[in-house]
């Protein structure tokens, strides 16, 4: 099959954390990925993006997508929209990118994946936090086995950040802290350390003034046999906030890393310890605390790009999101059964 030179990217959703997509398409049109145009059903926030990266806008996906050919949508809505809007792109087989959480139930992710499956068309889930600069780095450590195979890690988010400030929607969300902060969490526990047996769950809801859990503590035992901890909080009262970083720990059977806040990995290893920053640049576009966040927007976009132009799944597939997405489902399972419980499996 011919390789695709230029991919036209179509940018489905402006608000808050689409700002990230939009400047990383730019950054990335040198490669290739030329965002075409844009849409938002706020009208003011459809042009604004137009204007702001020149090119056309809309406040349908329906008008933009008759004006404008394009060969990837990438949708950055909130996830009770993805379903449908998944759907538009797979029955005009346009590839399609989901913003994470991929949708508001199992049923609605399952759904979205068959439905690209049945029109054959690229899907994937804009799952970031694997993708930086920072939990690269503690990939390479553990594919060079310097830590030999991992055993138990503890795996943390923890902070007192307003994210509701730039998020007003979380603080009603049904769901919370699993399906907004964890998902991203319980990724990167399967990036680490492959797939879950089974976990148990406890969650809080420590902020009286928002609807659900803002604290959750997973304990998972993964097929492997590893045990890991999953973490993660809204309501920390702590000096020295870490927001936005993933704090790590990972114990194998030649050592251990650490990875701590302003992205400080210490590895020891045969009784020797080293110290590295691996954290990324700031760019022209973004800004503490968030730059982390956002130059994983870059890599997960440049991710996505070239996989699509190579005609090859990329690694937070529809269907590989879905194993993830199992684990959020198991969690809240869990924390209301308390119980352990066995992530489901989607069986094709
Ligand atoms: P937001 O509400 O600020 O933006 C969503 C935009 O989508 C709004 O401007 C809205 O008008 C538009 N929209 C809604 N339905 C539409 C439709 N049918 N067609 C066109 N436009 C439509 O939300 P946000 O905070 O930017 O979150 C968007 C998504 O990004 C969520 O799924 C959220 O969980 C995710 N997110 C991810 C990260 C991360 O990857 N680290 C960080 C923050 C948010
Ligand atoms: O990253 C996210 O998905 C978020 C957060 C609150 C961390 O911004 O929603």
């Amino acid at each position: 099959m011919q390789q695709r030179q230029i991919v036209a990217v179509g940018m489905v959703g402006c608000g808050f954390y689409a700002q990230n997509h939009l400047h990383a398409w730019a950054d990335l049109r040198p490669e290739g990925a030329i965002l075409a145009a844009v849409c938002d059903m706020d009208p003011g926030r459809a042009k604004a993006a137009g204007v702001k990266f020149g090119v056309p806008h809309f406040s349908c996906i329906e008008t933009m997508l008759e004006a404008v050919p394009l060969d990837l949508l990438d949708i950055a809505t909130r996830m009770d929209t993805h379903r449908p809007l998944a759907a538009i792109a797979a029955e005009l087989g346009i590839a399609a990118i989901v913003q994470k959480p991929f949708a508001p139930t199992w049923e609605d992710c399952i759904a979205v994946v068959e439905k690209a499956r049945q029109h054959n068309a690229w899907l994937a889930v804009h799952e970031n936090f694997r993708f930086s600069t920072s939990m690269r780095a503690v990939k390479k450590v553990l594919a060079h086995g310097t830590i030999g195979t991992p055993r138990w890690a503890r795996l943390s988010w923890r902070t007192g950040f307003d994210v509701y400030r730039g998020q007003p929607y979380l603080a009603e969300e049904a769901k919370l802290v699993i399906q907004d902060l964890g998902i991203h969490i319980l990724d990167l526990a399967r990036f680490f350390l492959g797939e879950v047996e089974r976990l148990s769950c406890e969650t809080q809801k420590r902020n009286p003034k928002i609807r659900a859990e803002d604290t959750a503590t997973i304990m998972m035992r993964h097929t492997s046999g590893a045990v890991s901890v999953v973490e993660a909080t809204y309501a920390a009262k702590r000096g020295d906030d870490p927001f936005p970083e993933t704090l790590l720990e990972i114990e194998g059977d030649e050592g251990s890393l650490i990875l701590s806040k302003g992205e400080k990995l210490t590895v020891t290893t045969q009784g020797l310890t080293f110290e590295d920053h691996v954290g990324g640049p700031l760019l022209h576009w973004t800004s503490r605390p968030w730059h982390a966040s956002q130059e994983a927007v870059l890599h997960t976009n440049r991710h996505m790009f070239e996989r699509f132009r190579l005609g090859l799944a990329a690694d937070t597939s529809g269907e590989d999101n879905l194993k993830t997405y199992a684990l959020v489902e198991a969690a809240y399972e869990a924390a209301a059964s308390h119980a352990s419980v066995k992530p489901k499996a989607h069986v094709t």
